[in-house]
């Protein structure tokens, strides 16, 4: 049976191809535009929580960027990339695993908001002061390791990929004076199964390695063209 990967371009979903070249595990990879911003009503139609991403396994159905990784890697990857309970690095794995999509990326999104917000309320503070900490304690964390984990490359670090460079052309954000967090992009950069990942579901776009934010921010220009 065929795995089939759907994927809104310059979404989260690119975390499932990029996982799927990594494990070698083959699928099939159906991709979307978005209808501006928004997945399009096809997309919405997968699966009731209307977000992407979505794979299909069979008669199975699945969202949850978070579940799916785990579903490919244990039920076609045999458990590679997850550390298992006996490893010394565990611990660090199951945080920062869970770190990116229950903290950075969901702190992200709220930043962005906030401040197209004008940014000056009391949420907007508690907001920008768990932005700074994240930054500072991810920032130390890759400069003294390799990966998330350590010493090997796991789905934590797929996990966390996409809010540091992708969502960049969403958010705006520089990394400017992140050296950790800079030095690991460039890493992630060198993995072919990123790159051909990437060449596969996102053909043509900028992957924002570097410190640099994009050169149009998309959601200002979608904002500016909607109003003007
Ligand atoms: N926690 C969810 C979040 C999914 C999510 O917000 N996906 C965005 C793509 S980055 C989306 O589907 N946006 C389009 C829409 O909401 O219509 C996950 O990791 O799967």
């Amino acid at each position: 049976m065929v795995l089939t990967v759907h994927h809104l371009h310059m979404s989260q979903s690119e975390r499932v191809p990029w996982l799927c070249e990594e494990l070698g595990i083959d699928y099939e990879l159906k991709l979307y535009d978005r209808s501006p911003v928004m997945a399009p009503p096809e997309y919405k139609a997968l699966h009731a929580q209307g977000t992407a991403p979505v794979i299909q396994d069979g008669d199975l159905t699945l969202a949850e960027s978070g579940a799916i990784l785990e579903y490919i890697a244990h039920r076609h990857g045999g458990a590679r990339l997850f550390l298992p309970p006996s490893h010394p690095a565990y611990a660090q794995f199951l945080y920062w695993w869970h770190f990116g999509n229950a903290t950075l990326m969901p702190t992200t999104a709220r930043v962005v908001a906030v401040r197209a917000g004008g940014g000056d309320d009391p949420i907007a503070k508690v907001m920008e002061d768990r932005f700074a900490r994240q930054l500072k304690l991810l920032d130390e964390r890759l400069k003294t390791n390799e990966w998330l984990a350590g010493e090997e490359f796991t789905a934590a670090d797929v996990m966390i990929v996409f809010p540091l460079t992708t969502w960049r052309h969403w958010s705006g954000m520089s990394w400017a004076g992140y050296d950790g967090i800079l030095g690991y992009l460039q890493r992630i950069g060198k993995r072919e199964a990123y790159r051909r990942a990437m060449a596969k579901a996102d053909p043509g776009m900028e992957l924002l390695l570097g410190p640099d934010p994009p050169k149009s921010d998309r959601t200002k220009d979608l904002v500016h063209k909607k109003s003007s």
